[in-house]
């Protein structure tokens, strides 16, 4: 183990990353997504200096299926937000990266415009085995942008499970990305994804596509008729647009931001973060306390026999968690 002696300096770095240099809050990163203890108590410390600093970006989740074009999106939109003197930042979540790295590198290409913008700030986010298998340092992540003066921060998620929730969990608000026609209008319904959105975007409506995209929008209107709103002041708008052209992108930011303005005044957006802040304090808490069961290893080896033995009705289920408490009591 390091000595406490070689772990940067967390005064210095606070005030370097509130001053914006991005090297620095890069390195800062780094560090939040370590997992070694010592750094993990620094992250800690850093994100607690940091913490009077942050808050301040609208935070907007987007998710929809692989193609959808929430890069496209996320290029075009950043930099008209950066033209209106914004800084934005992009923490892309994508489970799939660990594996191959090679859809991060595709986002680069695909946000090209934003990748080469002083006022912007792309950072994929990797993603553990852990906490729903989302990237479980985006939401400090997130932070240190706003410490930064990102004022924007966008996190894109693939459209799978639980990564959803979590983002859903870590934002304002939640853009639901779909493609036009194609039949498929009502899957995003079936898994849910379109009852934690705070507006759905149907993409591509452009050239051949127009009429499909309007038609789909015009099912997910309906379809949304017969959902419970997320939030009592606010219903979720449908909206088509074409990342491609450009279309529709300024409408898509107005009604963010009115959404922002409408859950400020009721207290909504303040009461909806707060809860945001300690539900991750529970899972993170709940992940570090279920540490030992992972890296155990006696324990890890005889856990199968364990569950096997509660499944034939062999054992008691709390003599098993009697066994298993002492096993790591030890
Ligand atoms: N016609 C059309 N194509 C688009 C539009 N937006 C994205 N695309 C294309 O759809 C493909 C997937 O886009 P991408 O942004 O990588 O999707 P992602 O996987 O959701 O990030 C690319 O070939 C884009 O050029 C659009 O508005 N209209
Ligand atoms: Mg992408």
């Amino acid at each position: 183990m390091a000595s406490s002696a070689s772990l940067p300096d967390v005064g210095r770095l606070a005030r370097d990353i509130r001053g914006g240099d991005r090297t620095v809050l890069s390195r800062a990163i780094t560090l939040i997504e370590s997992k070694r203890a010592d750094h993990r108590r620094t992250a800690a410390a850093l994100t607690q200096a940091l913490l009077e600093a942050t808050g301040n970006a609208v935070r907007v989740g987007i998710t929809g299926a692989p193609g959808v074009g929430k890069s496209t999106t996320i290029d075009v939109l950043g930099t008209m937000l950066t033209k209106q003197g914004r800084k934005v930042a992009v923490l892309a979540v994508d489970p799939s990266s660990r594996r191959t790295g090679g859809s991060i590198l595709a986002d680069k290409t695909r946000m090209a415009r934003l990748a080469n913008d002083t006022n912007a700030f792309i950072r994929p986010s990797p993603t553990s085995g852990t906490l729903g298998g989302v990237a479980a340092k985006t939401r400090e992540t997130m932070l240190l942008c706003e410490a930064a003066g990102y004022d924007v921060v966008l996190v894109e998620t693939v459209g799978v499970g639980q990564s959803e929730i979590a983002v859903a969990d870590m934002t304002d608000f939640f853009l639901a990305l779909m493609l036009p026609g194609a039949g498929d209008e009502l899957q995003g319904l079936k898994k849910g994804v379109v009852e934690l959105a705070d507006m759905i975007a149907v993409n591509k409506a452009d050239g051949d596509n127009l009429v499909r995209a309007k038609a789909a929008a015009a099912e997910y209107r309906a379809a949304l008729h017969i959902l419970s709103p997320r939030s009592p002041n606010w219903s979720p708008p449908v909206v088509t647009y074409s990342a491609l052209t450009g279309d529709g992108i300024a409408a898509l930011w107005a009604h963010v931001l009115d959404h922002r303005e409408k859950l400020s005044a009721s207290g909504e957006l303040a009461s909806r973060r707060g809860e945001q802040q300690v539900k991750w304090m529970w899972a993170m808490l709940e992940e570090r306390l279920f540490a030992p069961l992972r890296s155990d290893l006696t324990l890890k080896a005889a856990l199968p026999r364990i569950e096997a033995d509660v499944a034939a009705g062999r054992l008691a289920a709390n003599a098993a968690v009697e066994e298993i408490a002492d096993m790591l009591g030890r």
